[in-house]
C-alpha cells in the first residue's frame, strides 16, 4: 500500500520554448502538470510510495498523464472518463522573467472526479493524505471526492492541505468558506501570505510571522503551519513554536511548482520522522531545485541529489 495518497487533476501542459507572445511560438513543448501529482513525483523521488487518484480522458493526452506518472513510479489509480477530454494548461513566457498560465480545463475529465473514484482500501493503509484547494474548485463532485477522501482516511491519518488558491477557478468569496472548512480538517497546512489572508479575512495582519501566528490561533487550526514566501523563504509554526526555513538564492527559470516541491520536501521528512529543521531544509532545497528547471516538476530532486544544492546556491558561490 502507498505511504501517501493524493488526488486531483493532472493536465497536459503545453509550453512555449521561446519567449514572447504565444501566437508567435512555432512549436509547443508537451509535458504534464498538476499540483497534487507534482507533489507525488517529489515524494516518490525522495523515497516514498505514493498513490495518485484522478480522472483522465480516453485520449492520447490522458494516456500521456497516466504513462508519465506511472513512469515516475507513482501508483496511478486513474479512471478513464469516456465522456470528457483530458484538461490542458498552456504556459507562456512573455518575458524571460514572467510565466503566464492559462487553463483549458472547464468540463475536463479531471474536473469530473467524484467520491466513487476514491477507493477506501487505498486510503485505509496510508500514512498521509495530501490534498489541495484546487480540487474542490473544479466541480461539486470533485469537492465531494475530497470530502470522501478525508473521511475514508479517518482521524488517525494526517491530512496535509496546500491551499493553492487559483483565481482562474473561483472567486475569493466562493473559495474562502471551502478553504476555511478544509483548514480545520487538516493537520499540516501550506499557504502563501495571500492565501493566509484569504483564510483569515483580516487585511490588518502584516508581518509573515504575525500571519502565521494568526492562522495558528484560529479555532481548529492544524498543528503544523507552513507559510511560503517564495524566494524569501518560509516560516513554520509547529506545535506553537516558530521556525524559519533556509533561503536559497538560485537561478530561477520557472517558478511554477516551487510550492509543490516545498510540500514534497517537508512531507517526506515528516514521514521519515525528521525534526522540523530537517523538514524545512529539505523543503527549501526541493523548492530551489524545482525552480532551476523548466517544467512544473521535472527538476524535483532525488535524495542523493540534495547535496548538489550547493552547486546551485549563489550564496555559496565564490
Ligand atoms: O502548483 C503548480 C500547479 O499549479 C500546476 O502544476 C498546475 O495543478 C495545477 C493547477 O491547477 O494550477
Amino acid at each position: 500500500a502507498p505511504d501517501v495518497v493524493t488526488l486531483g487533476e493532472t493536465m497536459v501542459l503545453l509550453s512555449a520554448p521561446s519567449i514572447g507572445p504565444l501566437r508567435h511560438a512555432r512549436s509547443l513543448d508537451v509535458a504534464i502538470g498538476g499540483a497534487e501529482s507534482n507533489v507525488a513525483v517529489g515524494l516518490t523521488r525522495l523515497g516514498l510510495r505514493v498513490g495518485w487518484l484522478g480522472r483522465v480522458g480516453d485520449d492520447e493526452f490522458g494516456r500521456l498523464v497516466r504513462n508519465t506518472l506511472a513512469g515516475e513510479g507513482i501508483d496511478v489509480s486513474a479512471v478513464t472518463d469516456t465522456g470528457a477530454p483530458t484538461g490542458l494548461m498552456v504556459k507562456a513566457r512573455r518575458t524571460s522573467a514572467s510565466t503566464e498560465v492559462n487553463y483549458y480545463r472547464a468540463g475536463s475529465a479531471g474536473s469530473r472526479l467524484c467520491p466513487d473514484d476514491v477507493p477506501s482500501d487505498l486510503l485505509r493503509g496510508a500514512r498521509l493524505l495530501h490534498i489541495t484547494g484546487i480540487t474542490p474548485a473544479l466541480s461539486a463532485s470533485a469537492r465531494k471526492a475530497v470530502d470522501a477522501a478525508i473521511s475514508l482516511a479517518g482521524p488517525a491519518t494526517p491530512v496535509s492541505l496546500d491551499v493553492n488558491y487559483r483565481q482562474a477557478l473561483w472567486s475569493p468569496a466562493e473559495a474562502a468558506p471551502v478553504l476555511r472548512d478544509l483548514f480545520t480538517r487538516c493537520d499540516i497546512l501550506f499557504a502563501t501570505e495571500a492565501e493566509a489572508r484569504l483564510i483569515l479575512d483580516d487585511p490588518r495582519v502584516a508581518s509573515p510571522l504575525d500571519l502565521a501566528r494568526a492562522l495558528a490561533a484560529l479555532p481548529g487550526a492544524p498543528a503544523q503551519i507552513l507559510l511560503k514566501r517564495g524566494a524569501r523563504g518560509a516560516i513554520a509554526i509547529v506545535d506553537g513554536i516558530p521556525y524559519d526555513a533556509p533561503v536559497h538564492h538560485v537561478d530561477a527559470v520557472d517558478p511554477v511548482g516551487a510550492g509543490d516541491a516545498f510540500a514534497a520536501g517537508y512531507l517526506a521528512e515528516y514521514l521519515a520522522g525528521a525534526d522540523v529543521h530537517t523538514r524545512l531544509a529539505t523543503a527549501a532545497a526541493a523548492g530551489a531545485f524545482a525552480v532551476t528547471v523548466q517544467g512544473d516538476w521535472e527538476g524535483l530532486p532525488r535524495r542523493d541529489e540534495l547535496a548538489l544544492l550547493q552547486l546551485l546556491d549563489a550564496d555559496d558561490a565564490v
